[in-house]
């Protein structure tokens, strides 16, 4: 008989979400191939997606409920029924509410991986819990919210435009399929002939391939943006047509980049004027053109004027919502993201926030997580006591590990929900096993600006007592005494979430992908959603929030002596920030945490391939492997981020603090819009170990 295979969509390894066929075999997944015929990838995929199967049988998967029974992360661990770990939860939650109020239990998710942050977010907002820690602060939302501000959506790269010419800014789509842009899109537009410049401190393989690469000292990128500006602004080679029919403030921007100059740019940025030049009007000449931005740019306390810099880019060279340029991706219909999240339900949560006197953040669905620790240490505005993690590893992931783990260590109760024993989780009273994908039915992208969604349909059954994100939240919720605000099964939050497109979850399925209506020039009718109707080269908002109208750059501080080198990171290509650490297949092709170091930096400190060394800025140190490399320049140096080691089994916290590049961050300086810390360009030294 012929193999049955079914259809879904990787889930939970990155942003992407490749078509994937799986073919079952007595009740288990089997085999695990690309989708070549699936309407969004195409047949592009990665060796994660293709390690589904090991994820699912992983040994080191969690597969009870476990209750602390020992000292905080001793290891000692009692494992009991769900109903017995639900009222637990439910009951800790429900006494730190009645004793102290709803301010003192917070919600953490790390990066959203799918409808449960939502849900997560409807139960807090219903409970009266204003703070849900997130990673958006360091992740999409000063992209997103700069865009807001100034042109009203989110600017989406257009790559099947097709586009003339693709900017690529502290990106790298093939490794990471950054908020559904994947690798095999650009690979496409690029192959239809678009011409490319990329803006990467790394020589990556696509820099290789540019028109033009320019090698960015890292956290430069605010004074590189200006500098694009003031040279296309100068030789005139702007959108004039769209500049005076749509924009408003264009000659405070031109007064306000006129001091970048080429000259000044070039020294701050090490890049040559010449090449600053060239990439700007390859960029501004060819129309159209689309700015694919990535992570990078929002990883500096002057993240929020980077990316309002990078819009006006987009902007000017009127490549907004044009054809091939960066447009606004428009979801198919769903249930509302602001009745999936209860958020009119919690008018006064603005003024409850933790960070509720900051201008912009109580815009944002969840809370910067370095605030959430700082109040958890130092018990103010107000305590909080109680904390729930849903698909983070904030030991890991969050600013400045030390004191996260100071924090989380003096709660009166942290349940923590993972699919493996996390050094987060080692610390936890409560551990819920979760089930993974293909395990239980799933929407990938909804409530992101991707303008689709993706099926993710159960095809197995869990392990043991694995239960979905999405079902422990409604099951919660029920015992929070809120039953009739959420739904008698978890299947039918996917129906609710669909219904609003006419099909059931089982149509949905069939059809895979649900695409939103794709238009361009939509501002034409309507006018851009701003307050002025334009695009806002001064913004409006800003000032009315106390800001800036305009963005400015800095001109980077020379490195100290002692800390002689420039600290950066990337992500990942095969793990999925901490995660996945677990999985041979993926383990195999990068063993160990690695930092990448310039020949030239290596000879002057001796330092030879596979050496181990340490890493030391201001706040503390680590050791990573050296790998000798000249796809970076001295003194530039690219650490591993998301280090720990799930096979040290015997270490309750599974040498958390080894390699792990947030313990050399901190929380000194951050943006004053959108509260970024300096996560990447840090002064540091590297000492042979
Ligand atoms: N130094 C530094 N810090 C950074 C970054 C950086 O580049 N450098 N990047 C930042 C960014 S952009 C982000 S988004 C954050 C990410 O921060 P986090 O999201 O906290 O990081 P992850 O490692 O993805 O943690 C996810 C955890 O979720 C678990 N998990 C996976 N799938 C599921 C699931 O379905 N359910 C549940 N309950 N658990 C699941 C994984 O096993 C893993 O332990 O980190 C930020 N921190
Ligand atoms: N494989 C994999 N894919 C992922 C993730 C993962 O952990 N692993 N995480 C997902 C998440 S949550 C996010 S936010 C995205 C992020 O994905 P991307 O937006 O692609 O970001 P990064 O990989 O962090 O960095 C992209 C590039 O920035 C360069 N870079 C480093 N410092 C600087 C700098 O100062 N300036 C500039 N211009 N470039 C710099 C790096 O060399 C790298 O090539 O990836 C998502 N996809
Ligand atoms: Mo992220």
């Amino acid at each position: 008989m012929a193999q049955e295979w079914f259809r879904t969509h990787c889930a939970r390894f990155d942003h992407g979400g490749c078509g994937l066929k799986v073919s079952l075999k007595d009740g288990r997944v089997d085999k695990v191939v690309p989708d070549p015929d699936d309407p969004f990838s195409h047949g592009w995929h990665c060796r994660k997606g293709l390690s589904a199967k090991e994820r699912l049988e992983s040994d080191l998967r969690l597969t009870q409920p476990l209750r602390r029974n020992g000292p905080r992360g001793s290891g000692l661990w009692e494992p009991i029924g769900w109903d017995q770990a639900l009222d637990f939860l439910a009951q800790q939650f429900i006494r730190a509410i009645e004793t102290s109020g709803p301010e003192s239990v917070a919600f953490a998710q790390g990066a959203p991986k799918g409808p449960e942050f939502f849900l997560l977010l409807r139960l807090a907002n219903l409970l009266r819990c204003p703070n849900v820690a997130g990673s958006q602060h360091v992740c999409h939302m000063p992209r997103e919210q700069m865009a807001l501000v100034t042109c009203g959506f989110f600017p989406v790269a257009d790559l099947e435009g097709p586009s003339r010419c693709v900017l690529l800014w502290g990106s790298n789509p093939p490794a990471t399929n950054e908020e559904g842009v994947l690798g095999g899109h650009l690979h496409a537009c690029l192959k239809q002939g678009a011409r490319l410049v990329v803006v990467d401190p790394l020589r990556t393989a696509l820099a290789e391939k540019a028109d033009v690469w320019l090698q960015i000292r890292p956290g430069t990128d605010d004074l590189l943006a200006m500098g694009f500006l003031h040279i296309i602004l100068e030789e005139g080679i702007y959108d004039r047509e769209f500049v005076e029919r749509w924009t408003v403030g264009f000659d405070d921007l031109r007064q306000a980049v006129k001091p970048y100059t080429p000259q000044r740019v070039a020294a701050g940025c090490w890049v040559s004027e010449e090449k600053i030049r060239a990439a700007a009007r390859l960029y501004a000449q060819s129309r159209p053109a689309c700015l694919q931005w990535g992570n990078a740019v929002e990883h500096t306390p002057k993240s929020a004027n980077t990316c309002r810099a990078l819009v006006h880019l987009m902007a000017v060279t009127g490549n907004l919502e044009q054809p091939g340029g960066n447009i606004r991706a428009e979801m198919p219909r769903l249930l509302a993201l602001k009745d999936m999240i209860a958020l009119d339900e919690f008018p006064d949560r603005p003024k409850k926030l933790l960070n509720r006197h900051h201008g912009i953040l109580p815009r944002l669905i969840s809370v910067p997580s370095w605030m959430v620790v700082q109040s958890i240490v130092d018990q103010a505005p107000y305590p909080i006591r109680c904390l729930y993690v849903q698909g983070s590893n904030p030991l890991l992931s969050y600013t400045e590990a030390e004191v996260v783990k100071k924090a989380l260590e003096s709660l009166d109760f942290l349940a923590v929900a993972d699919q493996v024993m996390t050094p987060t989780a080692a610390l936890a009273d409560l551990v819920l096993p979760v089930a993974l994908p293909m395990e239980y039915d799933d929407i990938g992208h909804y409530g992101l600006p991707h303008g689709f969604i993706t099926a993710r349909p159960k095809l197995v059954d869990p392990p043991d007592a694995c239960r979905s994100d999405l079902w422990i939240i409604n099951e919660w919720a029920k015992r929070m005494g809120l039953g009739d605000r959420f739904w008698p099964k978890a299947e039918d939050i996917l129906e609710a979430i669909v219904a609003p497109s006419g099909l059931t979850y089982g149509e949905f399925c069939q059809r895979g992908v649900l695409f939103g209506p794709k238009r361009y020039r939509t501002y034409q009718d309507k006018g851009f959603k701003t307050p002025s109707g334009k695009v806002e080269l001064r913004s409006s908002l800003m000032e009315k929030w106390g800001f800036a109208g305009l963005p400015a750059a800095e001109d980077p501080e020379p490195l100290p002596d002692d800390f002689p080198f420039l600290l950066t990171s990337r992500k990942p290509k095969d793990f999925f920030h901490s995660a996945y650490r677990h999985l041979e297949r993926l383990r195999r092709e990068h063993r160990e945490p690695t930092v990448w170091i310039s020949l030239d930096s290596a000879s002057r400190l001796g330092i030879s391939e596979g050496q181990e060394i340490f890493i030391e800025t201001a706040h503390g140190r680590i050791t990573q492997r050296a790998h000798l490399t000249d796809a970076l320049q001295h003194p530039v140096v690219l650490a591993d981020f998301g280090w720990w080691f799930p096979e040290k089994v015997d270490d309750p916290m599974r040498g958390w603090q080894v390699s792990n590049l947030n313990r050399v961050t901190a929380v000194t300086r951050t943006d004053p819009v959108m509260a970024t810390p300096q996560v990447r360009a840090i002064p540091c030294r590297l000492i042979p170990a």
